[in-house]
């Protein structure tokens, strides 16, 4: 017997159980959690009403109070949780999430996601409850908060 034919059945059948561990997996583990991932309700991703925070003239300065108009919003899911800032202001802002947000708002809110001046937009729609922090990265004193709640809440 050559070394070779001594070999391939003990590895024929390893390859044939990693085979199947592998599809077990991909189908009993990987797609039932990546499905629950998008199962999101149609009014949480579409909800009927936007929720508005202004960036006001004068943000820049860093004693005025005001900048982010509310500077902290609560919100529902599938009411209001579509949220839209606009940039007011004359001059350039951003709305990056803190470190550490819930990782498709730190994505979404990169750090590159300036707002024109002169009504700039940027929206977000939130689809998990939790407490969102956000800043200004050129102007880090500018701070803001959203808040999300479960519909019954
Ligand atoms: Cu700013």
């Amino acid at each position: 017997m050559s070394q070779v034919s001594k070999w391939a059945g003990p590895l024929t059948v390893i390859l044939l159980v990693a085979s199947l561990a592998a599809l077990g997996y991909y189908q009993f583990i990987y797609m039932p959690i990546a499905n629950a991932e998008v199962e999101v309700p149609q009014e949480w991703l579409e909800p009927p009403e936007e929720s508005i925070i202004e960036i006001i003239i004068g943000s820049v300065n860093q004693d005025q109070e005001e900048n982010y108009v509310p500077r902290e919003i609560t919100v529902k899911l599938g009411i209001n949780n579509r949220v839209i800032w606009k940039n007011i202001d004359t001059i350039i802002h951003t709305v990056s999430a803190d470190s550490g947000a819930e990782e498709e708002f730190e994505e979404e809110a990169g750090r590159a996601n300036f707002l024109d001046p002169d009504g700039g937009e940027f929206s977000f729609t939130f689809t998990m409850p939790g407490e969102y922090f956000y800043h200004c990265e050129p102007h880090p004193w500018m701070r803001g908060t959203v808040i999300v709640l479960e519909p019954e809440a």
